[in-house]
């Protein structure tokens, strides 16, 4: 079989000290922090529409990224012969997981019949490539966004046609994320929002989304497909308002049409970012109400507005990341999904490699790091000892409910005043993750 990196071998681990940009300084995939592999950790996924559909487009400007194994053309032969070069490519980066889009990987048809009869091709050949390689695939989902018939929404459509339509693909592609087994299933909104309220019914969309979730779950659940479900909140691009701005509203959804427990979330930094928070905060949130089930690894440039998917290097970002992630125990089923792309002007091959290679030796640092923090124990007394109050006296009566305004009056009247603050100490804590940096 013909090589289509030839000048790249298998990456391995050599070691902080190295300086050969073909390895990895800090992931070591065996290596056991906190009882756990730094592979079950991470759970790293390579994404199939930026690694390998990615053509450098942006509004101003043509593709820049003409890969020498591509011809061209939107055939089924091309997505065949892609499917050979993504398990090349994940092989030798090492890569456990891998994610897409059922339009990645597959042409549309002329018809839904046909398309999904191109996808089926496809599915057989990433089974085989599944089964060589041991690769997994973490989630599959599907493009309800690009083709024009989803210009008004896919499930939130206007368009009753196009509601059906949706649903038949998001059968077809649970059904094909169950054939090659699966473990999540992401449902990012896409076009499921609105430009003008003028022009827009908010309850019915939101009504039909719900109504859509309820059938996907009834028809996973009708195949034996236990995959996790994931929403991945976005608040804005392509529409101005996306009904999945955060998680907070994300999780207001689920509960306000009774999908607890079915949906949880894959957060993503960049949208996070363009919601007005840090990755951290979107992370704890989802994680205090068990809905953090995966994340979409990235980062935006704050100098830009947009969903600009770069690939995550920062130490102090991927530290906060799995700050969270293991406090609550790893993300499994779930993992670290690369939605990132290399910029326009990396035309090589070879840059797909650096990008995830830096990718992964982040996450690994933000690992190392964490559980460094996590050993020292500083930070998680600090915070325990903060709310301390709490744990006796009046504190505990407030938290197990035996106290009621009247009570907290009678305690505060015959005490006077609260009891003198103490410092947060930002600066001192701010200080400590710098010292495991
Ligand atoms: C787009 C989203 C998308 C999802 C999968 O902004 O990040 O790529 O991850 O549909
Ligand atoms: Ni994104
Ligand atoms: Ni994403």
């Amino acid at each position: 079989m013909s090589e289509f990196f030839p000048e790249v071998g298998r990456i391995g681990y050599e070691g902080p000290q190295s300086t050969n940009p073909l390895a990895f300084r800090h992931y070591n995939p065996e290596e056991v922090i906190e009882g756990r592999s730094m592979q079950d950790w991470l759970r790293f996924a390579v994404c199939y529409w930026h690694t390998f559909r990615g053509d450098g487009t942006d509004p101003f400007g043509a593709a820049t990224l003409q890969r020498p194994w591509d011809d061209g053309s939107n055939s089924v032969d091309n997505a065949l012969k892609r499917v050979d070069v993504a398990f090349e490519f994940m092989s030798k980066l090492g890569a456990p997981f891998y994610c897409f889009h059922d339009r990645d990987v597959a042409p549309e048809g002329s018809s839904l019949a046909e398309t999904n009869r191109n996808l089926d091709a496809i599915v057989a050949r990433l089974k085989e490539a599944q089964n060589a390689t041991g690769i997994r695939l973490l989630w599959g989902t599907a493009n309800l966004f690009t083709n024009p018939r989803f210009m008004h929404g896919a499930a939130t459509s206007p368009n009753a046609d196009v509601f059906a339509f949706a649903a038949a693909q998001v059968k077809k592609a649970i059904e094909v994320t169950h054939e090659l087994g699966g473990e999540n299933y992401v449902f990012w909104g896409g076009r499921e929002g609105y430009m003008n309220l003028y022009n827009t019914n908010m309850k019915r969309e939101l009504d039909h989304l719900a109504a859509f979730m309820h059938m996907a779950k009834d028809y996973a659940k009708s195949i034996g497909f236990d995959g996790q479900f994931l929403f991945e909140p976005k608040p804005k691009e392509p529409t101005k308002h996306q009904y999945d701005f955060d998680a907070a509203a994300c999780l207001n959804f689920v509960r306000q049409y009774g999908l607890e427990g079915i949906v949880k979330l894959n957060i993503e930094t960049n949208h996070a970012t363009l919601a007005g928070h840090s990755m951290m905060h979107e992370l704890e949130y989802a994680s205090i109400q068990g809905a953090l089930g995966s994340i979409d690894a990235n980062t935006g440039d704050l100098l830009l507005g947009w969903d600009t998917d770069q690939f995550p290097t920062d130490i102090y970002l991927c530290t906060q990341i799995m700050l969270v992630i293991m406090k609550q125990g790893g993300l499994q089923p779930g993992g670290t999904n690369f939605d990132a792309k290399v910029r326009r002007e990396s035309i090589d091959p070879i840059d797909l490699f650096h990008a995830h290679i830096g990718g992964m030796d982040a996450f690994a640092r933000g690992l190392r790091t964490a559980a460094a923090i996590r050993k020292d124990g500083i930070l998680s007394d600090f915070v325990q000892q903060r709310y301390s109050s709490y744990d006796s006296g009046i504190g505990e009566k407030i938290e197990n409910g035996s106290v009621g305004f009247a009570e907290l009056e009678a305690y505060m009247l015959e005490k006077g005043d609260a009891d003198a603050n103490s410092s947060g100490r930002q600066e001192m804590l701010e200080n400590l993750i710098n010292r495991y940096i």
